[in-house]
Protein backbone atom coordinates (compact mmCIF):
# COMPACT_ATOMS: atom_id res chain seq x y z
CA UNK A 1 0.00 0.00 0.00
CA UNK A 2 1.34 3.58 -0.83
CA UNK A 3 0.91 6.85 0.39
CA UNK A 4 -1.20 7.55 -3.20
CA UNK A 5 -2.86 4.25 -3.57
CA UNK A 6 -6.73 4.34 -3.78
CA UNK A 7 -8.18 2.98 -0.79
CA UNK A 8 -11.87 2.25 -0.35
CA UNK A 9 -13.31 1.78 3.43
CA UNK A 10 -16.22 0.03 3.66
CA UNK A 11 -18.25 0.90 6.85
CA UNK A 12 -16.17 4.28 7.55
CA UNK A 13 -18.95 5.93 9.67
CA UNK A 14 -18.27 3.03 12.10
CA UNK A 15 -16.45 2.24 15.20
CA UNK A 16 -13.75 0.33 12.87
CA UNK A 17 -14.19 2.19 9.35
CA UNK A 18 -13.90 5.12 11.37
CA UNK A 19 -10.74 4.60 13.39
CA UNK A 20 -9.35 2.78 9.91
CA UNK A 21 -9.81 6.29 8.07
CA UNK A 22 -8.17 8.21 11.33
CA UNK A 23 -5.21 5.71 10.89
CA UNK A 24 -4.67 6.04 7.48
CA UNK A 25 -4.77 10.18 7.39
CA UNK A 26 -2.28 10.21 10.11
CA UNK A 27 0.12 7.80 8.38
CA UNK A 28 -0.46 10.29 5.20
CA UNK A 29 -2.71 7.75 3.21
CA UNK A 30 -4.50 10.61 1.52
CA UNK A 31 -6.20 8.80 -1.43
CA UNK A 32 -8.93 7.16 0.67
CA UNK A 33 -12.79 6.36 -0.86
CA UNK A 34 -15.60 5.97 1.48
CA UNK A 35 -19.52 6.40 0.67
CA UNK A 36 -22.33 6.24 3.29
CA UNK A 37 -25.15 3.69 3.39
CA UNK A 38 -27.51 6.91 1.96
CA UNK A 39 -25.38 6.83 -0.86
CA UNK A 40 -24.44 3.23 -1.70
CA UNK A 41 -26.83 0.32 -0.60
CA UNK A 42 -23.79 -2.59 -0.21
CA UNK A 43 -26.77 -4.86 -0.12
CA UNK A 44 -27.37 -4.41 -3.50
CA UNK A 45 -25.00 -6.34 -6.14
CA UNK A 46 -25.14 -4.24 -9.10
CA UNK A 47 -25.21 -0.64 -7.07
CA UNK A 48 -22.02 -2.06 -5.22
CA UNK A 49 -20.10 -3.28 -8.48
CA UNK A 50 -21.44 -0.24 -10.24
CA UNK A 51 -19.24 1.54 -7.26
CA UNK A 52 -16.20 -0.71 -7.77
CA UNK A 53 -16.44 -0.05 -11.66
CA UNK A 54 -16.25 3.55 -11.37
CA UNK A 55 -14.20 4.24 -8.10
CA UNK A 56 -11.54 1.30 -9.14
CA UNK A 57 -9.86 1.27 -5.66
CA UNK A 58 -6.78 -0.56 -5.18
CA UNK A 59 -6.96 -1.89 -1.60
CA UNK A 60 -10.18 -2.46 0.07
CA UNK A 61 -11.17 -2.62 4.27
CA UNK A 62 -14.03 -4.34 5.02
CA UNK A 63 -15.56 -2.83 7.71
CA UNK A 64 -18.94 -2.52 6.85
CA UNK A 65 -21.33 -4.89 8.93
CA UNK A 66 -24.32 -4.96 10.73
CA UNK A 67 -23.21 -4.84 14.46
CA UNK A 68 -24.28 -5.16 17.85
CA UNK A 69 -24.34 -6.57 21.25
CA UNK A 70 -25.69 -9.04 23.08
CA UNK A 71 -29.35 -8.03 22.63
CA UNK A 72 -29.27 -7.05 19.42
CA UNK A 73 -27.59 -10.50 17.94
CA UNK A 74 -30.41 -12.70 19.57
CA UNK A 75 -33.22 -10.54 18.59
CA UNK A 76 -32.19 -9.67 15.16
CA UNK A 77 -31.14 -12.71 12.97
CA UNK A 78 -32.02 -11.98 10.05
CA UNK A 79 -29.96 -8.91 9.95
CA UNK A 80 -27.15 -9.79 11.02
CA UNK A 81 -27.05 -13.08 9.38
CA UNK A 82 -28.23 -12.02 5.88
CA UNK A 83 -27.80 -8.55 5.39
CA UNK A 84 -23.67 -9.68 6.70
CA UNK A 85 -24.11 -12.08 3.98
CA UNK A 86 -25.08 -9.92 0.93
CA UNK A 87 -22.65 -7.46 2.34
CA UNK A 88 -19.17 -8.91 2.41
CA UNK A 89 -20.48 -11.14 -0.88
CA UNK A 90 -21.24 -8.23 -2.77
CA UNK A 91 -17.80 -6.40 -2.50
CA UNK A 92 -15.70 -9.26 -2.28
CA UNK A 93 -16.59 -10.62 -5.54
CA UNK A 94 -16.95 -6.49 -6.67
CA UNK A 95 -13.41 -6.02 -5.34
CA UNK A 96 -12.23 -8.80 -7.81
CA UNK A 97 -13.75 -8.53 -10.25
CA UNK A 98 -12.27 -4.72 -10.55
CA UNK A 99 -9.20 -5.50 -9.43
CA UNK A 100 -8.14 -4.54 -6.51
CA UNK A 101 -4.96 -5.76 -5.42
CA UNK A 102 -5.78 -6.67 -1.70
CA UNK A 103 -9.01 -6.70 0.42
CA UNK A 104 -8.81 -6.90 4.74
CA UNK A 105 -12.48 -9.06 5.57
CA UNK A 106 -12.54 -8.27 9.45
CA UNK A 107 -14.71 -10.95 11.29
CA UNK A 108 -15.01 -11.09 15.15
CA UNK A 109 -13.70 -13.78 17.74
CA UNK A 110 -17.67 -14.81 18.39
CA UNK A 111 -16.94 -17.30 15.12
CA UNK A 112 -15.34 -19.60 17.65
CA UNK A 113 -17.14 -22.64 19.39
CA UNK A 114 -18.56 -21.39 22.83
CA UNK A 115 -16.34 -23.88 24.81
CA UNK A 116 -13.36 -24.26 23.23
CA UNK A 117 -10.18 -23.89 25.29
CA UNK A 118 -8.76 -20.74 26.02
CA UNK A 119 -6.86 -18.82 24.67
CA UNK A 120 -8.43 -19.43 21.89
CA UNK A 121 -6.22 -20.21 18.84
CA UNK A 122 -7.29 -19.89 15.27
CA UNK A 123 -7.34 -23.17 14.31
CA UNK A 124 -9.96 -23.62 16.77
CA UNK A 125 -12.30 -22.66 14.57
CA UNK A 126 -15.31 -24.93 13.41
CA UNK A 127 -14.46 -27.31 16.06
CA UNK A 128 -17.48 -27.33 18.27
CA UNK A 129 -20.81 -25.58 18.61
CA UNK A 130 -21.32 -21.80 18.52
CA UNK A 131 -22.48 -19.37 21.44
CA UNK A 132 -26.36 -19.42 20.39
CA UNK A 133 -27.01 -15.03 21.21
CA UNK A 134 -24.64 -14.62 18.60
CA UNK A 135 -23.95 -17.50 16.05
CA UNK A 136 -26.38 -15.50 12.99
CA UNK A 137 -23.07 -13.44 12.84
CA UNK A 138 -20.53 -15.93 13.58
CA UNK A 139 -22.13 -18.11 10.68
CA UNK A 140 -22.03 -14.68 8.81
CA UNK A 141 -18.09 -14.08 9.50
CA UNK A 142 -17.12 -17.30 8.78
CA UNK A 143 -18.75 -17.80 5.89
CA UNK A 144 -16.81 -14.40 4.38
CA UNK A 145 -13.73 -16.17 6.02
CA UNK A 146 -14.31 -19.36 3.62
CA UNK A 147 -15.51 -16.76 0.66
CA UNK A 148 -11.74 -15.00 1.15
CA UNK A 149 -10.22 -18.49 0.85
CA UNK A 150 -12.28 -19.56 -1.65
CA UNK A 151 -11.13 -16.13 -4.30
CA UNK A 152 -7.69 -17.45 -3.44
CA UNK A 153 -7.89 -20.65 -4.21
CA UNK A 154 -9.42 -20.22 -7.28
CA UNK A 155 -8.72 -17.30 -8.77
CA UNK A 156 -5.46 -16.08 -6.57
CA UNK A 157 -7.22 -13.03 -5.25
CA UNK A 158 -4.87 -11.07 -2.07
CA UNK A 159 -7.90 -11.57 0.65
CA UNK A 160 -7.01 -11.70 4.14
CA UNK A 161 -9.12 -12.36 7.20
CA UNK A 162 -8.66 -10.57 10.68
CA UNK A 163 -10.47 -11.56 13.43
CA UNK A 164 -10.83 -8.56 16.73
CA UNK A 165 -11.90 -9.45 20.11
CA UNK A 166 -14.70 -6.85 21.58
CA UNK A 167 -13.98 -3.89 20.52
CA UNK A 168 -14.54 -0.25 22.02
CA UNK A 169 -13.52 3.71 21.87
CA UNK A 170 -14.44 6.45 20.39
CA UNK A 171 -17.43 6.67 17.74
CA UNK A 172 -18.61 3.44 19.98
CA UNK A 173 -22.64 3.25 19.50
CA UNK A 174 -23.59 4.12 23.36
CA UNK A 175 -27.29 3.22 22.83
CA UNK A 176 -28.40 1.12 25.61
CA UNK A 177 -30.02 -1.96 23.59
CA UNK A 178 -28.06 -2.18 20.76
CA UNK A 179 -24.71 -1.39 22.26
CA UNK A 180 -21.87 -3.65 23.42
CA UNK A 181 -21.21 -3.84 27.20
CA UNK A 182 -18.21 -1.05 27.90
CA UNK A 183 -20.35 1.82 25.88
CA UNK A 184 -23.57 0.63 27.34
CA UNK A 185 -21.73 0.59 30.65
CA UNK A 186 -20.19 4.17 30.54
CA UNK A 187 -23.35 5.65 29.41
CA UNK A 188 -25.41 3.59 32.36
CA UNK A 189 -22.74 4.64 35.15
CA UNK A 190 -22.30 8.63 33.84
CA UNK A 191 -26.14 9.01 33.71
CA UNK A 192 -26.23 7.50 37.26
CA UNK A 193 -23.64 9.83 38.33
CA UNK A 194 -25.52 12.95 36.83
CA UNK A 195 -29.32 11.94 38.13
CA UNK A 196 -27.46 10.82 41.57
CA UNK A 197 -29.36 7.24 40.98
CA UNK A 198 -29.08 4.69 43.88
CA UNK A 199 -28.51 1.95 41.39
CA UNK A 200 -26.77 0.83 38.19
CA UNK A 201 -28.05 -2.64 36.23
CA UNK A 202 -25.60 -4.84 34.74
CA UNK A 203 -27.21 -7.20 32.62
CA UNK A 204 -26.36 -11.60 33.52
CA UNK A 205 -24.70 -12.63 36.62
CA UNK A 206 -21.01 -10.19 35.68
CA UNK A 207 -19.38 -13.44 35.51
CA UNK A 208 -18.80 -13.82 32.17
CA UNK A 209 -15.16 -12.92 30.83
CA UNK A 210 -14.36 -10.53 28.00
CA UNK A 211 -11.14 -8.86 26.38
CA UNK A 212 -11.43 -5.34 24.94
CA UNK A 213 -9.27 -3.72 21.95
CA UNK A 214 -9.13 -0.24 22.50
CA UNK A 215 -10.26 0.88 18.51
CA UNK A 216 -7.30 3.05 17.56
CA UNK A 217 -5.05 -0.36 18.60
CA UNK A 218 -7.33 -2.22 16.62
CA UNK A 219 -6.77 0.44 13.30
CA UNK A 220 -3.38 -0.17 14.04
CA UNK A 221 -3.03 -3.54 13.23
CA UNK A 222 -5.49 -3.73 10.73
CA UNK A 223 -3.26 -1.10 8.53
CA UNK A 224 -0.21 -3.26 9.62
CA UNK A 225 -1.62 -6.44 8.41
CA UNK A 226 -2.84 -4.93 4.95
CA UNK A 227 1.37 -4.00 4.56
CA UNK A 228 2.67 -7.32 5.81
CA UNK A 229 0.16 -10.23 5.93
CA UNK A 230 -0.54 -12.35 2.69
CA UNK A 231 -1.54 -15.27 3.69
CA UNK A 232 -5.16 -17.05 3.64
CA UNK A 233 -5.70 -18.40 7.44
CA UNK A 234 -7.08 -16.09 9.82
CA UNK A 235 -5.19 -13.85 12.41
CA UNK A 236 -6.49 -12.93 16.14
CA UNK A 237 -6.41 -9.37 16.97
CA UNK A 238 -6.13 -8.40 20.62
CA UNK A 239 -4.85 -8.14 23.78
CA UNK A 240 -4.68 -11.46 25.24
CA UNK A 241 -5.68 -10.45 28.31
CA UNK A 242 -9.49 -10.70 29.82
CA UNK A 243 -11.76 -9.32 33.03
CA UNK A 244 -14.91 -10.17 34.39
CA UNK A 245 -17.87 -8.35 33.33
CA UNK A 246 -17.97 -8.05 37.14
CA UNK A 247 -14.39 -6.21 36.81
CA UNK A 248 -15.40 -4.26 34.16
CA UNK A 249 -18.25 -2.86 35.72
CA UNK A 250 -16.89 -1.77 38.38
CA UNK A 251 -13.38 -0.09 36.91
CA UNK A 252 -16.28 2.16 34.58
CA UNK A 253 -17.51 2.67 37.70
CA UNK A 254 -14.34 3.92 39.32
CA UNK A 255 -13.21 5.98 36.10
CA UNK A 256 -17.01 7.81 35.63
CA UNK A 257 -17.22 8.52 39.33
CA UNK A 258 -20.56 6.77 39.90
CA UNK A 259 -21.28 6.91 43.77
CA UNK A 260 -24.14 3.95 43.98
CA UNK A 261 -24.11 0.41 43.84
CA UNK A 262 -24.24 -2.03 41.19
CA UNK A 263 -27.50 -4.73 40.60
CA UNK A 264 -26.94 -7.46 38.47
CA UNK A 265 -30.10 -8.64 36.57
CA UNK A 266 -29.67 -12.18 36.35
CA UNK A 267 -32.79 -12.12 33.63
CA UNK A 268 -30.25 -10.69 31.30
CA UNK A 269 -28.13 -13.18 29.17
CA UNK A 270 -24.79 -14.02 30.16
CA UNK A 271 -23.65 -15.09 26.07
CA UNK A 272 -20.28 -17.14 26.14
CA UNK A 273 -18.66 -17.69 29.53
CA UNK A 274 -15.32 -16.71 28.42
CA UNK A 275 -13.40 -15.95 25.16
CA UNK A 276 -10.00 -14.75 25.56
CA UNK A 277 -8.07 -15.21 21.95
CA UNK A 278 -4.43 -16.28 21.60
CA UNK A 279 -2.67 -13.42 20.12
CA UNK A 280 0.87 -15.13 19.20
CA UNK A 281 0.22 -15.20 16.12
CA UNK A 282 -0.34 -11.33 16.05
CA UNK A 283 2.90 -11.32 18.33
CA UNK A 284 5.04 -12.86 15.78
CA UNK A 285 4.07 -11.30 13.02
CA UNK A 286 5.56 -8.09 14.80
CA UNK A 287 2.49 -6.06 16.38
CA UNK A 288 1.37 -5.53 20.16
CA UNK A 289 -1.23 -4.00 21.28
CA UNK A 290 -0.70 -0.65 23.52
CA UNK A 291 -3.27 0.99 25.40
CA UNK A 292 -4.66 -0.08 28.88
CA UNK A 293 -7.85 -0.96 29.31
CA UNK A 294 -8.58 2.02 32.10
CA UNK A 295 -6.75 4.40 29.60
CA UNK A 296 -8.86 3.19 26.77
CA UNK A 297 -12.13 3.41 29.06
CA UNK A 298 -10.67 7.26 30.61
CA UNK A 299 -10.59 8.01 26.63
CA UNK A 300 -13.59 6.72 25.27
CA UNK A 301 -15.97 8.58 28.28
CA UNK A 302 -13.82 12.13 27.37
CA UNK A 303 -15.22 11.06 23.94
CA UNK A 304 -18.80 10.82 25.03
CA UNK A 305 -18.75 13.30 27.44
CA UNK A 306 -17.92 15.54 24.19
CA UNK A 307 -20.29 13.80 21.54
CA UNK A 308 -23.49 12.40 23.29
O1 LIG B 1 -20.74 -6.88 24.77
P1 LIG B 1 -21.91 -7.81 24.75
O2 LIG B 1 -23.23 -7.24 24.42
O3 LIG B 1 -21.64 -8.96 23.69
O4 LIG B 1 -22.06 -8.56 26.18
P2 LIG B 1 -20.81 -10.33 23.72
C1 LIG B 1 -20.94 -8.95 26.90
C2 LIG B 1 -21.37 -9.34 28.31
O5 LIG B 1 -21.69 -8.13 29.03
C3 LIG B 1 -22.63 -10.24 28.42
C4 LIG B 1 -22.90 -8.31 29.74
O6 LIG B 1 -22.39 -11.18 29.44
C5 LIG B 1 -23.70 -9.25 28.85
O7 LIG B 1 -24.73 -9.87 29.63
N1 LIG B 1 -23.54 -7.01 29.98
C6 LIG B 1 -23.73 -6.47 31.20
C7 LIG B 1 -24.03 -6.18 29.05
N2 LIG B 1 -24.39 -5.31 31.10
C8 LIG B 1 -24.59 -5.10 29.75
C9 LIG B 1 -25.21 -4.03 29.03
O8 LIG B 1 -25.74 -3.06 29.60
N3 LIG B 1 -25.20 -4.14 27.67
C10 LIG B 1 -24.64 -5.21 27.02
N4 LIG B 1 -24.64 -5.24 25.68
N5 LIG B 1 -24.04 -6.26 27.68
C11 LIG B 1 -20.64 -9.87 21.16
C12 LIG B 1 -21.46 -10.27 19.95
O9 LIG B 1 -20.97 -10.78 22.20
O10 LIG B 1 -19.26 -9.97 20.91
C13 LIG B 1 -21.08 -9.41 18.78
O11 LIG B 1 -22.84 -10.15 20.27
C14 LIG B 1 -19.59 -9.41 18.57
O12 LIG B 1 -21.71 -9.89 17.62
C15 LIG B 1 -18.86 -9.10 19.86
O13 LIG B 1 -19.20 -10.66 18.10
C16 LIG B 1 -17.36 -9.23 19.65
O14 LIG B 1 -19.38 -10.06 24.00
O15 LIG B 1 -21.50 -11.33 24.56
Amino acid sequence: MERNSKIYVAGHNGLVGSAICRRLKSDGYGNLITRAHSQLDLCNEKDVNDFFAETKPEYVFLAAAVVGGIHANDTRPVDFLRDNLLIQTNIIEAAYRNGVKKLAFLGSTCIYPRDCPQPIKEEYLLTGSLEETNQWYAIAKIAGIKLCQAYRKQYGFNAISLMPTNLYGPGDNFDLLSSHVLPALIRKFHEGKINNTKEVVVWGSGKPFREFLYIDDMAEACCFLMQHYNDESIVNIGTGKDVSIRELADLIKEIVGFQGNIVFDSSKPDGTTKKVIDVTKLNSLGWQSKTSLSAGIGTTYDWYLRNQ
